[in-house]
């Protein structure tokens, strides 16, 4: 029992040590292919797509923004139960222990090379090395482990124990070199990474848009409220939501970025550079993007001030039509340098809507996070339905034809916007003073515009809220409320009212398949 423990423990760490190895080795190498061919990142992004859409849910719902550090906190302490389980085998079955290693580097290197954006067998070369590495690392640690007398050679390299195996010291000699030299292995492939990313980085700091040609109409004075705790009219870039699948944030240099629109019904195809992009008369408007995962509620919405080019006049130029003039495609699928799918009616972005292919947010070029170098903005339309990040591709097909993504992961294929509003202040579970208090917060109806926000404490009537100035339709819009609070426990309920003069839903759904409905609530306790 206790000479078992004695092989076990040891095995155990040599597995750990294997693991250990094999990511730096990997991170190392990736490093030469690219970040996201890594086996954590290929896994982890092979998860993700394989997450059905009520898990996904859950996930943004409990981990936020923080949903993939978690994936990749899970995925590491995954591989190192099965590293630690591998190594006690190892300990007495050297062989079967390596080929687990082995079968785990074959594992990451077939998710990296099924991955929508691989680029092919070199994708697999990350974890192919780390998993030939990891394997022979443990192959030759649990060789002559202390005391288990395996392991024939008689020359161990700190001398060897009477059993024939490594002597404690000498175990642990190697241990901490294997460790030593992993580390450094990883550190050089983490430095190697980031240096690619700076140089994404460079190119983007050197771009200067220029002035649009059709610049947004100015924000009325009165489109902003000064309410503490109420959401700033222009979220900063630095505060906008993000709702992406990629594990690794893509860095695109423009150098070798374009952009391809075929399909069909497209007379004249079309392959443009970011500068054939920047040469086009660019236009400039605040716009309200929405998430679909967005719970009543919910933080994953954001107004910005977008900058790109018109989409339907390129698509125009490429001889489309929607389908209302005849044009046989439906559906226009927009495909990014990460293999992501997003698919838009045809007929809504040539609707005459400020649909756009942004570069710039916010007066800079798009941030990496948020779709750099070219992202797709369609008012009225929920993320998933339009916003491509990272564009690559334009196509021309049929919503029969062809799935996106997320439609393929239970969402609807269409999925207009609908019409929200948000308490932002009191939080729920303040505390406020009796006293007056100011309700505030958001709404938006994108394509409708918001007509009028009400309030309701507890079950009293519903009272017409302050609204600040109207942007424009595509935009939320701020509103407020003094209350006089009486002591007690309060629940504050809002609604809005849209532009083609239709009640905000009070029937409860959920996200999936085509965004949450119901009305925000929030109790607090006035003292
Ligand atoms: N390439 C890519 N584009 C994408 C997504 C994605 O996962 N990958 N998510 C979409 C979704 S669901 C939303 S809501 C918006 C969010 O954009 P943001 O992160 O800039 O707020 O991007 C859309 N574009
Ligand atoms: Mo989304």
């Amino acid at each position: 029992m206790k000479r078992g423990l004695r092989r076990t423990a040891p095995g155990a760490l040599s597995g750990v040590l294997a693991a250990y190895l094999s990511l730096c080795v990997a991170e190392l190498v990736s490093a030469a292919v690219r970040p996201e061919a890594g086996p954590v990142v290929a896994v982890g992004g092979a998860a993700v797509d394989r997450t059905p859409a009520p898990l996904k849910d859950w996930a943004i719902r409990t981990f936020g923004e923080n949903d993939k550090l978690v994936l990749v906190l899970g995925i590491l302490a995954v591989l190192l139960l099965f590293a630690l389980a591998l190594g006690a085998v190892a300990a007495r079955h050297r062989r079967t222990g390596a080929a687990g290693v082995l079968l785990f580097g074959a594992l990451g290197a077939l998710a990296a090379t099924t991955r929508p954006d691989s680029t092919g067998l070199p994708d697999a070369l990350p974890s192919l090395a780390g998993g030939l590495t990891g394997a022979a690392l443990l192959y030759v640690l649990t060789s002559r482990l202390p005391g288990t007398g395996q392991g024939a050679s008689a020359a161990g390299p700190a001398g060897t124990a009477g059993t024939g195996g490594w002597d404690r010291r000498a175990f642990i000699a190697a241990a901490t070199a294997a460790a030593a030299v992993s580390t450094g292995a990883g550190a050089l492939g983490r430095s190697l990474n980031g240096a690619s990313g700076r140089d994404a980085a460079v190119s983007r700091a050197r771009i200067a848009l220029p002035a649009p040609g059709s610049p947004a109409a100015p924000v009325p004075p009165g489109a902003r409220l000064r309410t503490p705790g109420l959401s700033p009219y222009i979220t900063p870039n630095k505060d906008f939501y993000r709702v992406d699948t990629a594990l690794v944030v893509p860095r695109v240099d423009i150098a070798g970025w374009r952009l391809r629109v075929h399909g069909e019904g497209v007379t004249r195809p079309l392959t443009l550079t970011y500068d054939d992009l920047l040469r086009r008369e660019l236009i400039e408007r605040h716009i309200t993007l929405t998430c679909v995962s967005n719970e009543v509620g919910g933080p994953y919405t954001g107004n910005a001030r977008w900058i790109g080019v018109r989409l339907s006049e390129l698509l125009a130029e490429c001889g489309v039509r929607p389908p209302s003039r005849g044009g046989p495609a439906d559906q226009l699928v927009a495909r990014s340098v990460d293999g992501m799918t997003i698919g838009s009616p045809v007929e809504d972005v040539m609707d005459g809507r400020d649909a756009l292919l942004a570069l710039g947010m916010n007066g800079e070029p798009l941030p990496f996070a948020h779709g750099f170098p070219v992202r797709m903005v369609v008012p009225g339309l929920y993320g998933y339905v339009s916003a491509c990040k990272w564009i690559r591709e334009l196509e021309l097909t049929t919503f029969a034809a062809y799935d996106p993504y997320w439609v393929k992961r239970g969402w609807a294929r269409r999925a207009p916007v609908k019409t929200q509003c948000r308490i932002d202040t009191p939080k729920p579970f303040a505390r406020p003073r009796a006293g007056t208090v100011t309700i505030a917060g958001v709404a938006w109806a994108q394509r409708r515009g918001v007509e009028r926000v009400e309030v309701r404490i507890d079950d009293g009537p519903w009272r017409p809220a302050d609204l600040a100035a109207q942007d424009t339709r595509d935009t939320w819009r701020q509103w407020s409320l003094p209350w006089r609070a009486t002591p007690g426990s309060h629940t504050l309920t809002v609604r809005a009212t849209d532009g083609e003069g239709r009640v905000q839903t009070a029937e409860r759904t959920r996200t999936v398949p085509d965004g949450a409905s119901g009305r925000h609530s929030v109790v607090v306790t006035v003292d």
